[in-house]
């Protein structure tokens, strides 16, 4: 249900339900969680690439998962926050390469991507509302984040399905690509990032996280914190060194 492929630092992780269109089961979830932790543990992996199998990214929950029963998805919701917490947590950095429809808890994972790419043919809808939900997945804490309050509200309350160039213009998407060149350039892009400083990286995107609800003093104070560990990494000493001999850095991620 998830591929996994190492290419160098590389790792990258394939939703791998395409009859399905990558919907979303309680096994698919423990399977991803599963390879998220082992990424974050192994220090060869220094990148994760997350893309669909065929024609969808993830249609969000499969909705056949439940049968006629009522779900409890209250107890459900444990196995995805786990994913999601895993994903915002992650010490390295990840690409998400939309290659088709992104729908709920779909949409959800794309947007955890710290770059996110999309096909021409992509497209994004929250689903949520549609089928009587709140939004889950800690869409409710990213969307706002990324496209402000007030086009959170409509995008969550209505519910289009946004082309991939509307959603860039919002700027769920950093990059549009046409279909047949997005994995090689989602490669091309965690590769890059493969070869940087890892350390750095991980400790950027804690910052971005943190600050939203840190005060500017405590924002400073993490700041300074932050910046003395990344002061202390080989990769910094290398960058300056690189810096100073006028040549590009070789970083080794720590
Ligand atoms: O804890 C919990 O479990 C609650 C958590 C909820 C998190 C969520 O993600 S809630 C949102 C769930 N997702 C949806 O509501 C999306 C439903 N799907 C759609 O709106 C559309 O299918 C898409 C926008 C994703 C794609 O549209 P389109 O026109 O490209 O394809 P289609 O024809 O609608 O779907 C193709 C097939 O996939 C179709 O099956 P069929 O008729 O060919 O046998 C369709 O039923 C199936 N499919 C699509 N989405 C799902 C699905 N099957 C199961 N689960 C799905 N989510």
């Amino acid at each position: 249900m998830v591929l996994k492929e190492r290419q160098e630092g590389v790792l990258i992780l394939t939703l791998n339900r395409p009859e399905k269109l990558n919907a979303i089961t309680g096994a698919l979830l423990d399977e991803l969680y599963q390879a998220l932790k082992e990424a974050q543990e192994d220090p060869g992996v220094r990148a994760l690439l997350l893309t669909g199998a065929g024609r969808a990214f993830s249609a969000g929950q499969d909705l056949g998962e439940f049968g006629e029963g009522k779900p409890d998805y209250e107890a459900h919701l444990r196995r995805y926050n786990r994913v999601v917490e895993a994903l915002a947590g992650l010490e390295k950095p990840l690409v998400v390469a939309v290659n088709g429809v992104a729908a709920g808890a779909g949409m959800s994972l794309a947007l955890w991507g710290d770059l996110r790419l999309a096909a021409q043919e992509a497209s994004f809808t929250p689903a949520f509302v549609r089928i009587g939900l709140v939004p889950d997945s800690g869409m409710s804490f990213i969307l706002p984040r990324l496209v402000g309050f007030a086009k959170a509200q409509e995008l969550l309350l209505l519910s289009p399905r946004l082309s991939a160039e509307e959603a860039q213009a919002l700027g769920l998407v950093h990059r549009v690509v046409p279909g047949e060149r997005l994995s090689e350039e989602a490669l091309a892009l965690a590769r890059e990032l493969a070869q940087g400083p890892t350390r750095a990286y991980a400790l950027t995107k804690k910052l971005l996280l943190e600050t939203y609800r840190l005060s500017l003093t405590e924002a400073l104070a993490l700041e300074a914190i932050l910046q003395g560990e990344a002061g202390r990494t080989q990769d910094h000493e290398e960058g300056v060194r690189a810096f100073r001999e006028k040549r590009p850095p070789r970083f080794v991620g720590r």
